[in-house]
């Protein structure tokens, strides 16, 4: 797939209540790479294959969540593009410059209809993954700790009015939807939840219908293996972290899953696998009877937890 436009998830600034343990946390027991700290006491960190200079941001706040999340954008030619597009959509955008996060370039702002905040921007500095770029090596002695996620690899958002987000998405932002859960026959089978993509995996970003805007239900870091993932529960039972779910399988999307708590009670979700659509592909439907197995599909359980809680 020739890919311009939006092309990946690129960052979340995550509210956290106490800076220095989340900090130890993202970067000792998750392995996250740090990369720096801004001026506003920001802490910036990566996963350990990425190349950019930052993905997760932490920000010391009163109460935990979501500041805003950011897409990358092929070039500066499709950030005006999209820009554009977005005005047109009758969504107000303001530009926030360079450099207000660390190695950042120009970022677009506005806020989707469920709420979020939501950024496209075109450059960040490249650091590299420390393997090189000529003959690189495909690991070495420094590259991964921790849980070691490779990358951010989506979030799932919770918000009012996820149909004007699927038009938006669909329509101005370049996404198409992979899979989507319906609501009961009663109330018309309404899209309660959707999963959207901008590349070749199963979502980039996804939304659930929910009364109160702007919430974070998970933000998801990849992981290269199913045993990864399970040594990443490894991990969080050394370090006693509490988890929410798993180990197990979505029957949406098809990955392989943990959902744990950071300290602050933000969900993190260790993820891997799925298969990969294709834009042209038919979306796959969860009717509400069945959403069980969509979440966890060896149980069938639909957690009370997973399904309540949001920060
Ligand atoms: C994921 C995923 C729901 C399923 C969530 C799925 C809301 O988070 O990464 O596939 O049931
Ligand atoms: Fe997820």
């Amino acid at each position: 797939m020739a890919m311009t436009g939006v092309l990946r998830p690129g960052h979340a600034q995550l509210r956290v209540l106490d800076l220095e343990v989340s900090r130890k946390f993202y970067r000792d027991v998750v392995g996250l790479v740090e990369t720096g700290t801004d001026a506003q006491g920001r802490v910036y960190f990566k996963g350990c294959d990425e190349r950019d200079h930052n993905s997760i941001l932490l920000r010391q706040a009163d109460s935990a969540g979501v500041d805003f999340v950011g897409y990358k954008v092929l070039d500066r030619a499709s950030l005006d593009d999209l820009e554009r597009g977005v005005r047109e959509f009758g969504i107000k955008t303001e530009r926030i410059a360079a450099g207000e996060m660390l190695e950042t370039g120009e970022r677009v702002r506005f806020q989707l209809p469920t709420g979020h905040l939501f950024e496209l921007y075109a450059e960040k500095k490249h650091v590299g993954n420390g393997l090189g770029q000529v003959n690189p090596r495909p690991w070495g002695p420094s590259f991964e700790h921790g849980m070691a996620p490779t990358r951010f690899d989506h979030c799932l958002l919770y918000g009012p009015n996820i149909a004007a987000n699927k038009k938006l998405f669909t329509e101005v932002l370049g996404f198409y939807l992979v899979e989507r859960v319906i609501g009961p026959k009663e109330a018309g089978e309404p899209e309660i939840a959707i999963f959207l993509s901008c590349s070749h995996k199963t979502h980039d970003i996804a939304f659930v219908e929910h009364p109160e805007p702007g919430k974070l239900h998970h933000v998801s870091l990849r992981m290269p293996s199913w045993e990864r993932v399970l040594r990443a529960g490894d991990i969080m039972g050394m370090n006693n972290v509490p988890i929410d779910i798993g180990p197990t399988r979505h029957g949406v999307t098809r990955g392989e899953t943990i959902y744990a708590w950071d300290p602050s009670g933000n969900r993190f979700e260790t993820f891997c696998g799925g298969y990969e659509p294709y834009p042209d592909g038919e979306p796959l439907t969860w009717t509400f009877d069945e959403f069980g197995h969509g979440l966890d599909y060896p149980t069938g359980k639909l957690h009370e937890s997973f399904l309540g809680i949001v920060t």
